[in-house]
């Protein structure tokens, strides 16, 4: 290679390192990093604490009927004693409900699971030194562990849901924050003065003994920041990202230690993610209930989503989402090169509502015939047609295959695909048969038997 030549190409490579990668970390090691997860697409997030138990029942009343229940202390403005003589006589874990998340999971076609360590109620699953308000010393147990353990006898990966917002902890300054929740928001603090540096090394012995003592932990999932209170100010994101990372050089982390245009929150509504991020505010960013319409380009994202509106138990909602629902945004937030992150709520004894394991096994069921279709795939090559989504993988020798998920079924048989190719060959992915497809310029015409197989959504796999 000539001098001038390679000069350009160290160039491009620094441009496009200066957009993905923090700073030392390679944009290769950070590919590496990232290939489990993009090809994962498909993961399910675990929300259950004390506030399950609950229900989103309060005083023998309903709380709402949506909304995320797992607020529920804030939502009554109940101090953190107050809550847990209310919650932890319910709070009843079966000897193997572990096992049964697990196997949901993977029944689903789900290859990680996120789980909830703490959730912003400040009560820790695991059994950790550095609080009595925790598994280790209500239960004499450690959850964190009995989950973790599942999830790898299942094969799948493991991923910890931690929040920084601590609704328990006495040093937590919520008055530092307008916008950050707090059940005692707008009140004097009742142990006087606190000090948020003792919070902080807390949150760091916490999070120290979560990275350490539980063997490789695939994913760190953080949970939340506000834009006047974020980042080094708030939780010392820099050196709390640092730990984790020396302890788990592998780890994936979401950009929610943040909330700022430059760690990807264009906004604060739910449509507003910036497409740029450098991975020193994390590796991916979460678009929560909601899916960006047209993906985003260059930035790995994943979309968490409810079955039904509440993240944490509640017996008042039965907004159960449909199978078509779930089906199609699975295969809507592959077409845009997205993950999905499905949320269950168990209840307070570990087990899982029957509609959430009906949902689950549903889409377990559309992945065993069509996973191929989602797992590993690219977003599409084209805008999404009318009659449903595309996804894609690049074959070896040169070829490519278009997974084509149709939703609507062309009622005159014939389904046309704008891209041009010189050969096609078109096969139903579920049972292997042949497609009549011609290829003409700039489109495709594949003629479709009369009536559709799945309803919710056929694939033809399209090799060209
Ligand atoms: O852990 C889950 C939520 O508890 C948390 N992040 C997900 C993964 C979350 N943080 N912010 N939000 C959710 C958005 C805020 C939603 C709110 Fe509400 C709507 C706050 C008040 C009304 C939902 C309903 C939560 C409480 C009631």
């Amino acid at each position: 290679m000539n001098i001038s030549k390679s000069a350009i190409l160290i160039a491009a490579a620094m441009t496009a390192c200066a957009m993905l990668c923090s700073a030392g970390e390679p944009k290769e090691q950070h590919d590496q990093r990232m290939e489990w997860w993009r090809e994962a697409r498909f993961g399910m997030f675990v929300h259950w604490g004390l506030y399950s138990g609950l229900a989103g029942t309060w005083n023998g009343k309903p709380v709402g009927k949506s909304g995320g229940m797992e607020w529920i202390q804030q939502r009554v403005g109940a101090d953190t004693e107050t809550y847990a003589n209310a919650a932890i006589p319910l709070f009843k874990p079966s000897p193997d409900f572990a096992k049964g998340w697990a196997k949901l999971a993977k029944e689903a076609g789900c290859r990680y699971v996120v789980f909830t360590t703490k959730h912003h109620d400040g009560f820790c699953l695991a059994d950790t030194k550095t609080s009595d308000y925790d598994a280790g010393s209500v239960l004499h147990r450690d959850l964190v562990k009995e989950i973790v353990e599942a999830c790898r006898a299942e094969g799948l990966r493991v991923g910890f849901y931690h929040s920084v917002i601590d609704w328990h902890h006495d040093q937590y300054e919520y008055a530092k924050s307008k916008q950050l929740p707090h059940p005692l928001k707008g009140k004097p603090y009742p142990n006087g003065t606190r000090d948020h540096s003792k919070y902080l090394n807390y949150l760091f012995g916490e999070v120290g003994e979560l990275v350490s003592n539980y063997g490789p932990v695939d994913v760190l999932w953080w949970d939340y920041s506000a834009q006047d209170f974020q980042g080094d100010e708030a939780w010392h994101a820099t050196d709390l990202m640092k730990l984790v990372r020396e302890k788990q050089p592998g780890i994936i982390m979401n950009n929610r230690l943040y909330r700022s245009a430059e760690a990807g929150w264009k906004s604060m509504g739910t449509d507003g993610y910036a497409a740029t991020l450098d991975t020193k505010y994390g590796d991916f960013v979460t678009p929560e209930q909601h899916i960006p319409d047209t993906g985003m380009p260059g930035v790995d994202w994943e979309t968490c989503m409810t079955l039904n509106t509440t993240w944490g138990f509640s017996e008042h909602d039965h907004a159960w989402k449909s199978d078509e629902t779930l089906i199609r945004n699975l295969i809507d937030i592959a077409s845009k090169g997205g993950n999905y992150l499905l949320n269950i709520g168990p209840k307070g004894d570990g087990s899982v509502p029957d509609e959430s394991i009906k949902s689950m096994q549903a889409i377990g069921a559309w992945m065993k015939v069509n996973g191929e279709a989602i797992y590993a795939t690219q977003a599409s090559p084209i805008a999404k047609p009318a009659w449903g989504r595309v996804t894609q993988k690049q074959l070896a020798g040169g070829a490519k295959r278009l997974y084509l998920h149709v939703f609507n079924w062309p009622t005159d048989g014939k389904l046309t695909v704008p891209v041009s190719a010189k050969t096609a060959k078109a096969t139903l992915l579920a049972n292997g048969k042949s497609l009549d497809a011609t290829a003409a310029e700039n489109q495709i015409t594949i003629t479709l038997p009369a009536e559709s197989p799945d309803k919710i959504a056929t694939v033809i796999a399209l090799d060209i």
